[in-house]
């Protein structure tokens, strides 16, 4: 090729991908989210999350790109994950579990290290992906995990026995959210889902192991400490499990003071047609629930736990999620063969997933780049 010729080549490269580009200009003083001392990157991400609200829905997956059903991260993989393995493209959203970190564990309790994790973070946020944390915090008085469900949650509250743990696990939290910069020191910003599904009883957080006044305590004290110890890249999520009443969403509510994006998880351990009918009932009520509180809202964990219906992601999860405008859906992790949620290569339902994907065309790692938020000169 002449240089002419590259150069105009070039040229019409640059102003395509410009054309489909969308940037927002945005005064961050004028974003208010939950924690007032919010930097201005997580501000960015607030209104970003606004913008591509109303793009459509964005596809998540937890652990993506750390393994998937028959590998684990290597290096040399740049950048591998199932979704991308099964169809072609990469999530929008990445969902991590900082379980185990509050112990000073080099790895949580999947055994990823934290580390890959802040690593993957880092590398995710420069591709122009959003990165979600929860956090499967373990037992502060037993020696037990999220699932040891005895009484603990009024002692680590202010006063309480527990305390003083409970706040030095707090700083080895916000030691990993301070970490999370980019080379050139800029903070990168993260969802913060802490103490989720609450209206459930498996966690010790869990409605049947704590007061409702409780547990909103719980929240609020834990988004208090972060700020005191300095952590403001993040925008906080709730999430409770799918409803066994529709009071139950509003009931656990921390307030909006403490809340960015409001969430649900939603399995199908009851069978598609619950699964179904918890969808469509669930997310209307949350919907609804985000229009009175004017803040986004996503299906924060969801995936299929007895993948046997190949059409499954057309015939069930498609109508449950065509009209219900959340923001984005969380597959849960692809750990192995018998404990995965969403779909790998050569799995029962992945050409379906293919197919789903390009019906709901939602809007994958490379779609949402495009929607950039930047500020104006204040
Ligand atoms: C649960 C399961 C567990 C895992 C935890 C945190 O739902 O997948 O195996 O340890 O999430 O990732």
């Amino acid at each position: 090729m002449k240089l002419s010729f590259r150069l105009l080549y070039f040229y019409i490269c640059l102003s395509l991908l410009y054309s489909c580009a969308s940037i927002t200009y945005v005064k961050p003083d004028e974003i208010k989210v939950a924690d007032n001392a919010a930097n201005t990157s997580a501000k960015l991400l607030y209104q970003r999350i606004q913008v591509l609200s109303k793009e459509g829905i964005a596809i998540g997956h937890q652990d993506a790109t750390a393994y998937g059903v028959g590998w684990k991260f290597s290096s040399k993989d740049k950048f591998k994950n199932d979704i991308d393995e099964t169809a072609g493209f990469s999530p929008a959203i990445y969902g991590w579990d900082l379980g185990d970190i509050e112990l000073g564990k080099k790895q949580n309790l999947d055994s990823v290290s934290f580390d890959l994790i802040r690593n993957e973070i880092i590398k995710i946020h420069q591709k122009g992906g959003i990165n979600t944390i929860s956090w499967h915090i373990n037992h502060p008085e037993t020696k037990g995990n999220s699932w040891d469900t005895t009484a603990v949650v009024s002692s680590i509250l202010k006063e309480g026995k527990k305390r003083k743990l409970y706040e030095k696990w707090i700083s080895n939290l916000a030691a990993f959210f301070k970490s999370l910069k980019t080379e050139n020191n800029e903070s990168i910003p993260v969802i913060f889902r802490p103490f989720h599904e609450m209206n459930g009883s498996w966690f010790w957080w869990g409605a049947q192991h704590c007061t409702t006044e409780e547990y909103k305590a719980l929240y609020r004290q834990t988004f208090q400490l972060l700020k005191e110890n300095g952590v403001h890249n993040l925008l906080y999520a709730y999430s409770p499990n799918a409803l066994n009443a529709p009071e139950e969403y509003e009931k656990f509510y921390p307030g909006d003071e403490y809340v960015d994006i409001l969430g649900i998880d939603i399995y199908n351990y009851g069978g598609d047609e619950q699964y179904l009918k918890n969808l469509q009932h669930d997310i209307t009520l949350m919907r609804d629930f985000a229009a009175l509180h004017n803040k986004p809202y996503a299906l924060t964990e969801t995936g299929n736990t007895h993948p046997e219906n190949p059409k499954w992601w057309t015939e069930v999860f498609q109508p449950g999620i065509k009209e219900s405008g959340i923001s984005w859906f969380l597959l849960w992790r692809n750990a192995r063969p018998s404990h995965y949620f969403a779909t790998y290569p050569e799995e029962v339902s992945a050409e379906n997933f293919t197919e789903f994907a390009e019906n709901m065309q939602l809007l994958s790692l490379k779609e949402i780049k495009k929607f950039k938020v930047k500020a104006t000169a204040q």
